[in-house]
């Protein structure tokens, strides 16, 4: 249902014509009937970015190797800041955000989300705009760069970051097929880098994120793509849920993962809270319409002095 809309969507708005009225640039629609691309701007930041990618990864170093190499292999990659050299200030930071509301009851946030959708959890990094914040850093630390210049072939840019808290409770709420809480790909681009960092670690009773690994994430079961499933329908289109790896591990745990290949989701927390640092690192090509792409997250403001660096 989805994918018509998607076609729809440019026809009802008045097909090719509407691209060039609005960019001054031919669109055109793919042969995958739920995806439509067009030229021009798109192709030039590909192009720019190209560019970057090749200076990053003729410099990358043996490590960003094997995590690419992991990517590629396994679509994940798990370690831990210190093991990576990289600064654990942002552990300091993200506990720092996270302090004034670590203790709070799912009732709680439900009342301070009143109104909004997922009210089981809290965004606590939105709206940042400085480029020099310890998670910023991290964001641009040379080997995140160099790991997804490889992985992609393109620059990244960073398409989204939050620091989320979900108190203790969320596997018990009625809702389970709102957000990101069932499992699902996010597949509006053929890959992007994932990396999650656990600033006071967690265990399966934090609500651990679940993948599947990608010999085991066989999108040929999932037949309905794309959409949200559960995991009685995990079991239905024979996916294996003893090749299920949960995300687990101590403060300034670090997991690489491609999440437009592997099937994935938030085990939903049980008796503890959770706080994850979730950063989305993607190439700038994309399967979703071109009018989408212009105006989404490449652009937006908050973003834009980090994507801009990013380039350089
Ligand atoms: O909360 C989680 O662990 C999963 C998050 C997720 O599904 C996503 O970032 O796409």
């Amino acid at each position: 249902m989805n994918g018509l809309k998607q076609l729809l969507r440019p026809f009802a708005q008045g097909g090719r014509n509407v691209y060039q009225r609005y960019f001054g640039e031919v669109g055109y629609i793919s042969r995958r009937f739920h995806y439509a691309k067009t030229a021009s701007r798109e192709q030039a930041e590909i192009a720019l970015r190209q560019r970057a990618a090749a200076r990053n990864s003729g410099r990358a170093s043996p490590l960003a190797r094997t995590i690419a190499a992991g990517l590629e292999r396994d679509g994940y990659f798990q370690s831990d800041l210190s093991s990576l050299g990289l600064s654990s200030e942002v552990v300091d930071y993200c506990r720092k955000l996270a302090d004034p509301v670590i203790g709070m009851s799912l009732e709680q946030v439900q009342a301070k989300r009143a109104g909004r959708g997922k009210t089981y959890w809290l965004d606590l990094y939105q709206d940042v705009a400085e480029t020099r914040t310890p998670i910023a850093e991290l964001i641009a630390a040379r080997d995140v760069i160099d790991v997804c210049s490889l992985y992609f072939g393109q620059a990244p840019f960073v398409h989204e970051c939050s620091l989320y808290f979900t108190p203790p409770g969320a596997a018990f709420l009625p809702h389970e097929m709102q957000g990101s809480q069932n499992w699902h790909l996010d597949n509006d681009r053929p890959r992007r880098v994932k990396l999650f960092m656990l600033p006071y670690g967690a265990d399966e009773e934090a609500g651990a994120t679940m993948f599947l690994p990608k010999p085991d994430s066989d999108l040929g079961k999932y037949r309905s793509f794309p959409g949200y499933f559960d995991d009685k329908q995990f079991a239905q289109f024979g996916l294996d849920p003893a090749k299920i790896v949960r995300f687990t591990g101590a403060p300034g745990a670090v997991l690489f993962f491609d999440t437009s290949r592997l099937f994935h989701c938030g085990s939903r927390t049980r008796s503890k809270s959770r706080v994850v640092l979730n950063i989305d690192l993607s190439p700038v090509t994309s399967y979703l319409p071109y009018v989408q792409l212009a105006h989404g997250p490449l652009r937006r403001p908050r973003f834009a002095a980090l994507n801009g660096d990013l380039l350089n």
